[in-house]
């Protein structure tokens, strides 16, 4: 089977991903993706594959940098408004939330809200951060929650979705992940979600914003290093799981704002004429010095380009906030 080979129209890190359902992300769908990738023009690895164990927490230690806004501004907005974002799940609903993390966006938002009675549906990939999200979840009090874990894609995992028995349901896909896709990715997900919900449901949305060019070097280059071991530490587990032989200390990370495609590009940058053997991708190739493997896209939008972004998606705006200090933006949606 050649799960990838409908990606041909669309390439970087952030193309739509069209695996079919219950392909897991173990480590032949790695070696798969890893040998697949690494040919392309420009060699490039999907971002999903940053987060094992080591990439996780890097990424929540990524979160504390003063350089990197995004978590603590959307939590911010998520307290303060989380009041009315709390109607749309009004009496007994369901809470979606793609991608849930540690569960501390969720939490608070639940906290915030009037959320009595509330279900939570979580879907990840990542066992770890499902169960520290049950257990940060399951921690608050006086809620009387449900919560449901689903371990899959976002795409199956909404696909799994229980019927709303007429529950309201609010989606929830946060911390701008909706920007590592390319914009027919972000279309064709956000057509997915509107599947996955019947009219007068809800979806909140997370998005970065376009910000001065420093701003964004800082918050994907920064100066204690953080983002480039996160970046490295893809080197460092094909080594581990793919018997690859990179060599760490002959990459750099590199970030780029790309002010065309709006999105800011990791890199990782070979710093010689180098071979590397992937052997359990069966694979071997040359890089130049200069040469990149692109990592990651993280889209920027303008305010209006969100809405312009997920209505034609069968959604309505209904609502934004904006964190102008960090340029963040939190937009409701519902579901036509
Ligand atoms: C978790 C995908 C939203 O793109 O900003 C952080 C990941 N990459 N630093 C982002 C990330 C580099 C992050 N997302």
């Amino acid at each position: 089977m050649k799960p990838h080979m409908s990606l041909a129209a669309s390439t970087g890190p952030g193309a739509t991903d069209r695996r079919p359902p219950g392909i897991r992300d173990d480590r032949s769908e790695f070696a798969e993706a890893a040998r697949f990738y690494l040919q392309l023009e420009p060699r490039q690895l999907p971002s999903r594959f940053l987060y094992d164990a080591l990439g996780s927490a890097l990424f929540d230690a990524i979160c504390h940098l003063p350089w990197y806004r995004i978590t603590r501004a959307e939590l911010q907005l998520l307290q303060r408004h989380a009041v009315a974002i709390g109607q749309t799940f009004r009496q007994g609903g369901r809470v979606v939330e793609l991608g849930c993390g540690n569960g501390e966006k969720l939490a608070t938002l639940l906290t915030h809200a009037d959320a009595r009675g509330a279900h939570a549906h979580l879907i990840d990939l990542s066992a770890a951060a499902l169960g520290q999200s049950v257990r940060t979840l399951g921690s608050i009090e006086n809620l009387d929650l449900r919560v449901t874990a689903h371990q899959a894609t976002y795409e199956d995992g909404l696909l799994a979705l229980p019927p709303d028995d007429g529950h309201p349901t609010l989606l929830a896909f946060l911390g701008s992940n909706i920007g590592n896709f390319d914009p027919p990715g972000a279309s064709a997900f956000l057509g997915l979600m509107r599947a996955a919900v019947r009219p007068g449901d809800y979806l909140l949305l997370g998005a970065d914003l376009v910000k001065p060019e420093r701003d964004l070097q800082l918050a994907y280059d920064d100066p204690l290093g953080l983002t480039a071991a996160f970046n490295k530490n893809l080197l460092l587990r094909m080594n581990a799981e793919l018997a690859a032989d990179f060599d760490l200390e002959r990459f750099a990370h590199r970030a780029i704002w790309n002010r065309d495609a709006s999105r800011v590009e990791m890199h990782l940058v070979s710093l010689a004429d180098q071979e590397v053997h992937v052997a359990d991708a069966d694979l071997r190739f040359r890089l130049q010095d200069g040469e990149t493997i692109w990592t990651e896209s993280s889209y920027k939008y303008e305010p209006a380009g969100i809405r312009a972004l997920v209505e034609p998606a069968g959604f309505i705006q209904r609502n934004q906030w904006i964190d102008e200090g960090a340029r963040f933006a939190l937009t409701l949606f519902e579901a036509v």
